[in-house]
């Protein structure tokens, strides 16, 4: 693999205004514009009038951890201003599937109709919602429904939702800034924020919101970044629900979380649940509801070890799915298409992204349902699932029985005996497979000495993920120093930590590369920078992408170096 230098850059403010299309200065600066959201002061005013009457208030959210977050903040929200009679209904993964369902409306006798995260395309249920003699309130991020160019949406009440805003809808421009990016929970922040400003509620509900903005993937720009900051800030001072406070204490940091614990540790937890049982995600908002330290302690331990089956699901589906590809491809495809009864539904998205990552292609994970195959769709580099799935149903609609996403990932669900077509179908749609690329490509080249200096300047730009990608360095000769008497500890899955001087690094699958180098102690390292938090303290931490033997050598004393050319002759000889 041959590393090449990105861009003509040679600093860190240029580095990352190149990679986030010319957001450097943003970053450093704080962000104090007021975002106008369409009806938040509104929605806030109903929601507070409908709580302090005590009306019935059905919230209905999502399966994720962004929908069962905003269902958390919005159920606080509505207690602290005098409502007790709330219900939480979380849509059940595989028996009801995604978003407001007319059965759901069936179980609502009289009151308020909440969605959050879903709602907006919800057309017929909602329908039936004002039918029966609901109020209908809309809080979701989602896109509505197009039909021939022409915005459909629901007979609502009220909504909120930036993408059907005014302006968008062409009905004048209003007034003030828009941001459109926003996770559903972070919608239900700044809803709250004018429900019940300056409570501690208030700040429980924006810790809520920024895991959410992360594990929902929104782009960390503009009042994204504020509403993280404002939640790690509470995180840290302790302000959250007890059910995220136990998830947190488990994870031993002392109360630090950075965007890599909410990515990789924090809503997976969350998630899991969802993923493995049909009412998981109402076990994950009870979880993150729990006020009394045992219950919270039990429940977080509870998410753990569902976590932890997920993980085991995932990783003989991986399996299975290597399996089929060896079988049924012969030269590069793409998509590569999977079928698989024996994955759980909660599970064919996660396999999807690991062979899109694997294979390099886009990737469509299918299991069993009835008479139809019901999958989860990846894009590879470059393509766009919507269009292609757009094409494809144009050209033969009778192989699909649904469909819906966004360019990077869809759902698919097609008929069992329409597979050989649907196949042959997304081959023609979407582009031919491209080779794996051989190069790996990095920002700025430091030595090991200028760590910290780069470490420390970078925290002015944090939080880097979605939309503001982290910057990769190449660090020639990091040497690696014994921690007591190992100078690299495994952590199981293939991955591996190296203690240096002054700065940790954690490579993760990259074990097996490590022991094909030949356990150097001396590495050439391209990566990332970062702080990993243990019981309250920052350490610095290169996170490895790709590790080789020195390249370079190092020049040694004369004693050195006589010891060195004996030892290599009697080797030799
Ligand atoms: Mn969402």
């Amino acid at each position: 693999m041959e590393w090449k230098k990105n861009g003509t850059y040679t600093n860190i403010h240029d580095a990352i205004d190149s990679k986030s299309g010319g957001r450097a200065d943003e970053f450093i600066n704080p962000d104090e514009t007021v975002y106008r959201i369409q009806n938040a002061e509104k929605m806030a005013s109903v929601l507070k009038r409908f709580a302090m009457l005590n009306e019935p208030i059905t919230i209905v959210g999502d399966y994720d951890v962004d929908g069962v977050h905003a269902t958390a903040g919005l159920y606080l929200a509505l207690t602290e201003c005098g409502a007790s009679n709330i219900r939480a209904r979380l849509p059940r993964r595989m028996s009801e599937g995604f978003g407001l369902k007319e059965t759901i409306i069936d179980e609502v006798p009289s009151g308020v109709l909440v969605t959050v995260d879903n709602g907006i395309a919800a057309i017929p249920a909602v329908k039936k919602a004002k039918e029966k003699g609901l109020t209908v309130l809309i809080i979701d991020h989602h896109m509505p429904v197009m039909e021939n160019g022409q915005v459909i949406l629901p007979p609502a009440d009220l909504i909120v939702d930036p993408n059907v805003d005014d302006e968008l809808l062409c009905k004048g421009t209003p007034s003030g800034s828009i941001f459109r990016s926003y996770c559903a929970a972070g919608l239900v922040y700044r809803i709250a924020g004018m429900m019940t400003p300056g409570t501690e509620t208030l700040s429980k509900i924006s810790a809520l919101a920024a895991i959410a903005t992360v594990a929902d993937v929104m782009p960390l720009i503009r009042d994204n970044r504020n509403i993280y900051k404002e939640g790690l800030r509470n995180i840290r001072r302790g302000y959250m629900t007890g059910g995220l406070k136990a998830i947190i204490s488990q994870m031993q940091t002392g109360g630090y979380v950075t965007e890599r614990d909410i990515g990789f540790r924090i809503a997976p937890m969350v998630n899991a649940p969802g993923r493995v049982y049909d009412d998981g995600a109402t076990r994950a908002f009870h979880a993150v509801m729990c006020e009394n330290d045992a219950t919270a302690f039990a429940a977080a331990e509870e998410l753990k070890s569902i976590n932890e089956d997920r993980k085991q699901m995932k990783k003989e589906a991986q399996e299975r799915a290597n399996k089929l590809i060896a079988e049924s491809y012969n030269s590069p495809a793409n998509p590569i298409i999977v079928v698989d009864p024996e994955t759980a539904e909660g599970i064919v998205g996660l396999v999807a992204g690991y062979i899109q990552e694997k294979y390099n292609a886009s990737s469509i994970v299918f299991t069993e349902k009835g008479d139809t195959y019901k999958g989860s769709a990846r894009a590879g580099e470059d393509d766009n699932l919507k269009a292609s799935l757009d094409k494809a149903h144009d050209i033969n609609p009778s192989v699909f029985v649904a469909y819906g996403g966004h360019k990077g990932a869809a759902g698919v669900t097609i008929y069992k005996d329409k597979l050989k077509e649907f196949r042959e179908l997304m081959e023609q749609v979407m582009a031919p497979p491209k080779p794996k690329s051989e190069e790996m490509q990095y920002d700025l080249e430091i030595t090991p000495a200028e760590i910290q200096k780069n470490l420390e300047e970078l925290e002015g730009y944090v939080p880097f993920g979605e939309g503001n990608p982290k910057v990769v360095f190449k660090i020639r000769n990091f040497k690696l120093v014994p921690k007591g008497s190992a100078f690299y500890q495994e952590l199981g899955d293939d991955s591996v930590r190296f203690s240096g001087a002054g700065c940790d690094a954690i490579a993760f699958s990259l074990l097996d590369k490590y022991y094909a180098e030949g356990c150097p102690k001396e590495m050439d390292l391209i990566g990332t920078l970062g702080y990993y938090y243990m019981r309250g303290k920052a350490y610095p931490e290169i996170e490895i992408i790709d590790l080789k033997k020195s390249q370079t050598v190092v020049k040694k004393t004369a004693l050195n170096s006589n010891i060195a050319s004996l030892l290599a002759k009697n080797n030799f000889l």
